[in-house]
């Protein structure tokens, strides 16, 4: 009889076994091989804080409780991406951040994600593996600031550039063009109103608030409407181009743009005071007075006297 116990006994504890085996295999978790997992970013630069992603897309058609997912890095750091709760074939994210080590290299990840599908007994573990690169941090920017034209009269437009070489993007541009404007931007432009020789200056800065400055020089001569080298305010034509500035009858008012130029009269502005017309009718009558004058007189001359007896 006692025997028999046993017996029955070892039955109900290998039925229950059995059962149990059924329910949930113990070797692997039937949710682990469909399970996926993706990491980002999988680089960043020495010394950062980087915030760091994981999302598991549950690959059954049951939902998925995840208590736990700790994470070690190979400089040493360990973390937990938490909790996730997953429906069938859903996916769920979370976000740890992570100071990056100061040498750069490739690194392990190791995460173990401790998890338990519907009808599942118990939490098992899947775990996943990759690498981490930590990238070296490079040198400080440089810039390089050019002007294209760098010399013109006012009012003179100039389009400017700042190249930069080493630093972290993404940068930022901040310019002073020497005459109280200023602008942002890699390429800027600014019209300067004033002659003068004026620096122009860019300050670009990378992501790591590191800083280069420098300076393009740009000459602003006088205004010169007419674009013919001569400035307004001593050319005798302003708006009409006349590099010679040649005016024949020395009226200020240049050949190339003075409507009498060839100074019949001599007045500010070229208008002729005596017009040729009345010049010609002048000497006319001036003849005509010669010829009746010199008529007046041979008539006024005297008869001859007889001769003497
Ligand atoms: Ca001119
Ligand atoms: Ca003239």
């Amino acid at each position: 009889m006692r025997g028999m116990s046993r017996v029955l006994l070892a039955g109900l504890l290998l039925l229950v076994a059995v059962c149990a085996s059924m329910v949930q295999p113990v070797s692997a978790s039937h949710w682990c091989s469909p399970l996926t997992a993706s990491r980002s970013p999988t680089s960043g630069y020495a010394g950062d804080v980087v915030s760091m992603t994981l999302t598991l897309t549950n690959g059954i058609n049951e939902a998925l409780d995840v208590q736990s997912i700790p994470v070690t890095f190979g400089w040493g750091a360990s973390k937990n991406w938490g909790t996730m709760s997953m429906p069938a074939y859903g996916s769920d994210t979370n976000t740890i951040s992570v100071t990056l080590p100061s040498t750069s290299g490739d690194y392990t990840v190791n995460y173990d994600v401790s998890g338990k599908a519907t009808g599942d007994l118990y939490y098992e573990t899947c775990s996943f593996s990759g690498t981490f690169r930590v990238l070296s941090v490079p040198p400080p920017p440089t810039v390089v600031a050019t002007a294209n034209p760098t010399t013109g009269s006012a009012p003179f437009t100039v389009a400017f550039t700042a190249t930069v070489s080493d630093g972290l993007p993404p940068f930022t541009y901040s310019w002073t063009f020497g005459d109280g404007g200023s602008g942002s931007g890699q390429s800027t432009s600014h019209t300067y109103l004033a002659p003068g020789t004026y620096a122009a200056q860019v300050v670009a800065t990378d992501s790591r608030s590191r800083s280069s400055a420098n300076s393009a020089t740009v000459q602003v001569s006088a205004a010169d409407s007419d674009g013919d080298g001569v400035p307004d305010a001593t050319d005798n034509c302003p708006s009409t181009s006349n590099p010679s500035q040649a005016d024949v009858d020395g009226d200020g008012v240049g050949d190339a743009c003075d409507t009498t130029p060839n100074g019949a009269g001599f007045a500010p502005g070229g208008a002729d005071l005596i017009p040729w017309a009345v010049v010609a009718v002048v000497i006319v009558l001036a003849v005509a007075v010669v010829v009746i004058a010199l008529g007046r007189r041979k008539r006024q001359v005297p008869p001859p006297l007889p001769p003497p007896r």
